[in-house]
């Protein structure tokens, strides 16, 4: 089977939703020397996004995304050891979670997997995390960097709550907020007064160092 042949087949399962396939054609990809991120980048993300759009048109529903959705995850569990390892140094601490109402969390794990092989420790958070638990969990960890990400256009102004939630518990100076998830923008950083944004997982981990080089 050549390289194209894959790409194609492993489109073809995470848009079907077939984990089990998927799982194989990452497995096959992997083994004839596919790179691991033409995987992803040229088909398992393509796949989704055509999720996305007939989702939009109405052509599949929600169980449909859903299944896609393990489809992918399963996908991303075999591929994850191939795109980077973890990092021998740590360079700083950085809290992530999905916001308030808000379940998607295939692009934040993505951009987990680039952070910790940039050499951040990485404090997960979850989906559907309210403001009082960024609070917390920068309290306790005290990090370099929180992530928040948001993909909804209904739960983009969390983030807003969440910025006047640290303010208002004193702790916007003692942390570096960076926004993603794909209806955020750079603008809509400037306009909220985050601190850093990236469009996707590896840009979000080279912003991430630059911004504790920084200081
Ligand atoms: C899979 C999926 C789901 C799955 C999620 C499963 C999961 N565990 O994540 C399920 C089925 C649960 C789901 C549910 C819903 N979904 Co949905 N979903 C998608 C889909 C198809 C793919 C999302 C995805 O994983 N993309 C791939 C990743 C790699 O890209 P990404 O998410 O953008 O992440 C990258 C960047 O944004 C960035 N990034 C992400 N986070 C961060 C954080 C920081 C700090 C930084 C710097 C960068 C960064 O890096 C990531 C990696 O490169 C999208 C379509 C699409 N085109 O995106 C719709 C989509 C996001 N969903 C949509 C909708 C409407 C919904 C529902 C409201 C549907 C419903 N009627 O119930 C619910 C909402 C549930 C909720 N409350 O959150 C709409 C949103 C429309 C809008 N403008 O708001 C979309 C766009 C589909 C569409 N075209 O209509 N969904």
């Amino acid at each position: 089977m050549g390289e194209q042949e894959i790409l194609d087949a492993l489109y073809d399962n995470v848009l079907d939703g077939d984990a089990e396939h998927s799982v194989e054609e990452v497995e096959r990809g992997l083994r004839e020397g596919v790179a691991p991120t033409d995987l992803l980048y040229e088909s398992m993300i393509p796949a989704l996004e055509q999720v996305g759009a007939l989702f939009e048109s109405g052509e599949i529903f929600l169980p449909e995304m859903l299944i896609s959705a393990n489809a992918m995850k399963a996908a991303m569990e075999i591929l994850r050891p191939h795109l980077a390892q973890v990092a021998s140094t740590t360079i700083g601490t950085y809290v992530i979670g999905s916001v308030a109402g808000d379940i998607h969390d295939i692009g934040k794990n993505m951009c987990i997997v680039m952070l910790e092989s940039a050499g951040f420790e990485v404090v997960d958070l979850g989906v559907n995390v309210p403001s009082e638990d960024f609070v917390q969990a920068i309290r306790d960890h005290q990090p370099h960097i929180v992530g928040m990400s948001a993909f909804l256009t209904t739960t983009v102004q969390e983030i807003e709550r969440n910025l006047a939630a640290l303010t208002e518990a004193g702790l916007r100076d003692s942390v570096q907020v960076m926004i993603g998830g794909a209806p955020v923008t750079e603008q809509f950083m400037s306009e909220v007064g985050a601190d850093g944004y990236a469009p996707d997982a590896s840009a979000a981990a080279r912003v991430a160092k630059a911004m504790v080089a920084a200081g």
